[in-house]
């Protein structure tokens, strides 16, 4: 029932009074002074006028100037309203209806809040149009007569087919396949030592997190497994507003200066005359530029090594790439590197496991996130700061604010800060992970950027970019991009705006409003860090880079120096490949000139495998004496540094059956493999029951067609002499069997099926000649859980490959 309340309630004597009444209620004039009337309107103008009267002038006006005020910002001046009338929009606020609500929370601004405001279930509900009225038949359009024409007026047909042809909005320009989750961060210490950020504030403190993953190159649509860096976003929804930590699954990048990103992406994206190739590096535009910006070599050696083909997303690290700051309540500020450590360990695919998973689930990496959180094998990661100073820094053989150089964890090792748990799948993939908002630029209270010139121009990108994906400048309203902090400030309208402002206040400084919103002061809200330009820096505008930006090659070196023999392999392979698409020879040859810079022998592998009759000379260095650096080799560097907490959850384990084979032995390996967290299925020739040999109940819930063996992490061969002899007839089989010992994986043979692993080629012996350590004879299940948590047995690796 709609409440009304008359602006002339309350008044004592309805004659007394009337001019003041009325002058009160015109919007456009009024007289030299209100004269008091027990009337709202009448209080509202007085009240409106003690509060004005209340701010004669602007107090901080004198304190705004002085580099020394700067630092020392004040609260702005607020005055009490003597009641809610002067603030308000209009006296009619109080009549309530289902619609309005009631009167504004003091202080509330409800278009932010926990997703809970905006959730929608339909369990038990009629279907309704979009103005919410009733759908009595969602079968049929509206016609006259069943044959007969349909009709224009059919509203119903015409607003679902309206929102239907535009439900699409703009893909990322990069980073446009991704996957996202929900989380928590949580800090072990206070690290208020060093920053005032909301999330470091006291030991156990937790914050909601929502992270998207995704690769680079490819659009929307396409395959998870690509060669390719992967994006690691991370919101942060603190109670001092959002921070969003947007980083990469390697630690540099490649170019220097954001000048250089419109040209990076352009060259990488598919090539402009025929839209070839989709989600790859391995063409002529890429290693063109690239090989003409030496300085994107380091990158290169990481995106060629296997962390371009990680295994999953919770089984890579995460990084910051620029240096930041990070600042304490008094003002104190460090430079920090972020890092994310898996606590699964990091695990990569191998290139031709990579190229098959494209083709049988281009959803591979989607998938597995999806099923982790599922099975409540929950993704988690560490936080590590890497935490110096300016001095520090000014005495490194680079420079810090170079994108393309690490700060080795040998020079500043990594302080481990808290965690991160992924355990929400979103609701719904559009309204959460399509269109969530991620903004270098979102950083808060006791952070601060560096002079990365990379970093400049990303905390202008981000922004930029979202006004035309999402739709406007009101993107930070949609839910899942509102933050948890109370937000109030001045700006007003754009194209879908949510909030109801109340009152008339829309500008800073103001008496009308009290005041309010005021700015926070120094004390409370954010202030930039008075980072001070050193002295020999000061050299006026300039279009250049600092000296030690010329250093191309001595950080790529490191990384190859750093990887084990098989990773070093690895990379020459990936070079050789991606190389070999190259369609022109010049710039192959420019190529391999550049990374003799880097390696002599990475350069000669390659040149080898591109049939090049003669190794170019080295390219011409752009510093031919770069500093000594202060490490040669980083073991940390390598993906087996980090094996994981030798667990096995979420591993995706086949279980070969066909109908005779010894049922029970299968079973049991299968709740042996599911109790250790791993993700075991029964795969047969077709889905559905299988007659085991000795009766027990089999159900094959994959098949050899539909999931092909390089999509299991391991195998478990079974066995009974019937069954083996059913799988040895299907090629399907031999080409499961290949597929997961070409890439290394752990193979449990039951007695029965060492003629399997015979027929398919596989050999139990290492080309070394030792037994191989992934091929498990006999029944023991648990020495195979104890292999299979190594992941993979690359000793068995030959190039090319034996099978
Ligand atoms: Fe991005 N980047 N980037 N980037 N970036 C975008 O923003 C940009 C860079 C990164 O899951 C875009 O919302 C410029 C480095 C991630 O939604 C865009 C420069 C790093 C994501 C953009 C860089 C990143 C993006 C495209 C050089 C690692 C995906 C859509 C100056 C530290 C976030 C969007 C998500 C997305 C610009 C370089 C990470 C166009 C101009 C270095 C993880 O704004």
């Amino acid at each position: 029932m709609p409440k009304s309340k008359s602006p002339d309630s309350g008044r004592a004597n309805p004659e007394a009074n009337s001019a003041p009444r009325a002058a009160a209620r015109n919007t456009d004039s009024g007289p030299s002074q209100v004269q008091p009337a027990n009337d709202p309107a009448v209080l509202k103008a007085v009240h409106t006028g003690q509060l004005a009267e209340g701010m004669p002038f602007n107090a901080n006006k004198a304190g705004e100037h002085g580099f020394d005020n700067g630092l020392a910002v004040q609260p702005g001046i607020t005055v009490d309203a003597p009641s809610r009338l002067p603030t308000g929009s209009t006296l009619s606020e109080e009549n309530h209806s289902d619609k309005t609500g009631s009167v504004a929370a003091e202080g509330i601004n409800w278009a932010i809040e926990s997703l809970d405001r905006v959730r929608v279930d339909s369990s038990g509900q009629v279907l309704t149009t979009n103005q919410g009225v009733p759908i009595a038949d969602n079968q049929n359009s509206l016609k006259y007569g069943v044959r007969g024409p349909a009709l224009l007026e059919d509203f119903i047909l015409r607003e679902k087919i309206t929102h239907f042809d535009h439900e699409r909005i703009p893909e990322r320009i990069v980073h446009a396949r991704g996957s996202g989750a929900h989380g928590f961060f949580e800090c072990y210490d206070a690290l208020t030592d060093i920053t005032k950020a909301a999330p470091f504030k006291e030991a156990g403190k937790v914050t909601p997190v929502f992270v998207r993953f995704s690769t680079v190159q490819g659009e929307r649509g396409s395959k998870d497994t690509a060669r390719d860096v992967r994006g690691f976003a991370v919101k942060f929804y603190t109670d001092e507003g959002n921070w969003d930590l947007v980083g990469n699954n390697m630690p540099v990048f490649f170019i220097q200066d954001a000048m250089k990103f419109p040209d990076l992406v352009h060259a990488v994206k598919p090539e402009p005359h025929h839209q070839m190739p989709q989600a790859a590096s391995a063409h002529d535009t890429f290693w063109d530029f690239v090989s003409l910006m030496p300085e994107s070599t380091h990158m290169l050696m990481w995106a060629m090594s296997d962390r371009g083909i990680p295994r999953s997303y919770a089984t890579m690290q995460g990084f910051g790439v620029h240096t930041f700051r990070m600042v304490n309540a008094e003002g104190d500020s460090v430079f920090v590197k972020f890092h994310w450590n898996p606590v699964h360990g990091t695990h990569s695919l191998v290139w031709d496991e990579a190229v098959k998973i494209s083709g049988a689930d281009p959803d591979y990496h989607r998938r597995d996130l999806w099923e982790r959180i599922e099975a409540g094998a929950f993704p988690e990661w560490e936080l590590g700061l890497q935490i110096f100073t300016e001095e520090q820094a000014d005495g490194f053989s680079f420079d810090v604010l170079d994108p393309t150089k690490i700060v080795p964890e040998e020079l500043v090792p990594v302080r481990p800060v808290g965690r991160m748990v992924l355990n929400r799948n979103p609701d719904n993939f559009f309204a959460e992970t399509e269109q969530v908002a991620f903004c270098a630029a979102h950083i808060v209270p006791g952070l601060d950027f560096s002079n990365d010139p990379l970093l400049a121009g990303r905390i202008h990108s981000y922004v930029d970019t979202q006004i035309s994906r999402l739709g406007g400048p009101n993107f930070h309203e949609i839910p899942i991009n509102s933050p948890l902090a109370p937000v109030h400030n001045n700006q007003r309208d754009g194209m879908h705006r949510q909030a109801i402002h109340r009152g008339r206040v829309n500008y800073e400084p103001n008496s009308l409003a009290g005041g309010c919103p005021f700015q926070a002061g120094a004390a409370q809200g954010f202030v930039s860090v008075p980072a001070r330009i050193q002295a020999k820096e000061e050299q006026g505008k300039v279009r250049a880079k600092p000296e030690k930006f010329a250093d191309h090659y001595t950080q790529a070196t490191l990384f190859f120096e750093s990887q084990s023999p098989v990773e070093q392999a690895h990379i020459a392979a990936a070079f050789r490949f991606e190389l070999s698409k190259v369609t022109v020879p010049a710039i192959r040859e420019r190529m391999v000139a550049s990374l003799r810079n880097a390696s002599e022998s990475l350069a000669a592998q390659v040149a080898e495998g591109l049939g090049m009759a003669a190794l170019p000379a080295p390219m011409p260095r752009a510093l031919d004496n770069p500093p000594k650096p202060e490490v040669s080799r980083s073991p940390p560097l390598s993906l087996l540094a980090r094996p994981g907490d030798g667990s096995i959850k979420g591993r995706k384990v086949a279980l070969l059956v066909a109908d005779g084979v010894n049922g029970q032995s299968a079973v049991d390996v299968h709740a042996m493999l599911f109790a250790q967290g791993a993700v075991p299925r029964f795969v047969a020739p077709r889905i559905g029951p299988v007659k085991t040999a000795d009766g027990v109940a089999i159900d094959a819930d994959a098949s050899l067609e539909n999931e092909p063996g390089f999509l299991f992490d391991a195998l478990v061969l079974p066995d009974g002499d019937e069954g083996v002899r059913t799988l040895s007839l299907d090629g399907h089989t031999m080409e499961f069997i290949k597929d997961q010992y070409r890439h290394c994986k752990t193979i449990l043979v039951l007695p029965a099926s060492v003629t399997l692993l015979e027929a398919a080629g596989a050999s139990a012996t290492l080309p070394s000649g030792e037994a191989d350590p992934g091929v498990v004879q006999g029944g023991d299940v648990a020495t195979f859980i104890a292999a299979m948590a190594r992941h993979r047995h690359p000793e068995r690796e030959t190039d090319p490959p034996r099978v």
